[in-house]
């Protein structure tokens, strides 16, 4: 997959959240409640090791509540802590506080009882760019809280704002990157709006998105732009199909695919297209038997 973040960016980015960690008590990583894995960093649980995390699940309005449950599920039965999302509409926002002192009670008692006075649990927001960071920090923080842009050379003292029962957290988040090895997850992203219009094209995205809403999501589909796709169905036949019927056209009659990709991407992104969510935990499931069977190869 030809995007790639530079290795500068990637070391000087992982320096920046490693420093923020030690402040911490614990961490709230963020994924897209409609890519989970794909928008999570690889080298998190590296980064993070055994500090205490919260993984929340964000965009869960725009998701497969179906999907969202079995996402859940599905780091619950790897002893992840997990809490689906909706900072727009303020939906679980609530419940972060407590799963967080939740969390941290027997490290809390502990201090208490070797007289280490009680003190504000601190977190921070963890997530790949887009993921909804900064919406989530101005939401708990109830004002525009968040510094948006973290520019490099720009020395401010650090901030912590409070965000009520005994939590605080650090005003800017730890922006890590996705990882693109596999085009699935690049293509993933990029329907999500979470990479740049101009790294993959867009015809591609749309194309990747129309075979994927066919196979799992055909009857919205059938809604939105009156098709009837199956699982066979040629996904540029219906992204024409989706250009004639929205009037994509150039001058002179010819069908303008990009526009028409454009809508469809529009379409998702806004929730217009209806609740999907773009993996399962079961997408996931064979490449990890693979890279099972590989890595015992390896040891043979
Ligand atoms: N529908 C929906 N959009 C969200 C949600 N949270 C964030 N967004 C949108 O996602 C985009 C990126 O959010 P932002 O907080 O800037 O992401 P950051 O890069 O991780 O800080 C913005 O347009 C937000 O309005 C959510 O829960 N639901
Ligand atoms: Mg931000």
């Amino acid at each position: 997959m030809a995007i790639q973040w530079f290795p500068g960016h990637m070391a000087k980015a992982r320096r920046q959240v490693e420093e923020k960690l030690k402040q911490v008590d614990m961490v709230f990583e963020l994924l897209d409640a409609r890519l989970p894995l794909s928008s999570r960093n690889p080298m998190i649980d590296e980064l993070v090791r055994r500090k205490p995390r919260v993984i929340l699940l964000t965009k869960s309005d725009l998701a497969d509540p179906e999907a969202t449950r079995a996402w859940s599920e599905h780091f619950r039965a790897n002893d992840i802590q997990v809490l689906p999302i909706d900072t727009l509409s303020g939906k679980g926002i609530k419940k972060i506080t407590a799963v967080s002192q939740d969390l941290m009670k027997d490290k809390f008692e502990d201090m208490e009882k070797k007289g280490i006075r009680r003190r504000r649990i601190r977190a921070m927001v963890l997530g790949v760019p887009n993921v909804g960071k900064s919406a989530l920090i101005n939401r708990l923080a109830g004002r525009s809280a968040a510094k948006t842009g973290d520019r490099p050379g720009v020395t401010r003292s650090q901030q912590w704002i409070r965000v009520g029962n005994g939590l605080e957290l650090l005003d800017t988040p730890g922006i890590l990157w996705p990882k693109f090895e596999d085009r699935r997850v690049g293509l993933r992203l990029a329907v999500s709006g979470a990479i740049r219009e101009d790294i993959l094209p867009v015809e591609e995205v749309a194309l990747f998105l129309l075979e994927y809403l066919a196979s799992r999501y055909g009857s919205l589909l059938e809604e939105r732009y009156k098709l009837k796709p199956t699982a066979e169905s040629d996904p540029l036949a219906l992204l024409e199909e989706v250009g004639s019927r929205r009037g994509c056209m150039r001058k002179g009659g010819e069908l303008d695919l990009e526009k028409a990709a454009e809508v469809v991407l529009r379409d998702l992104r806004s929730g217009r297209i209806g609740r999907v969510s773009l993996e399962l935990p079961e997408d996931w499931e064979q490449d990890e038997e693979e890279e099972a069977h590989e890595s015992q190869g390896d040891d043979t």
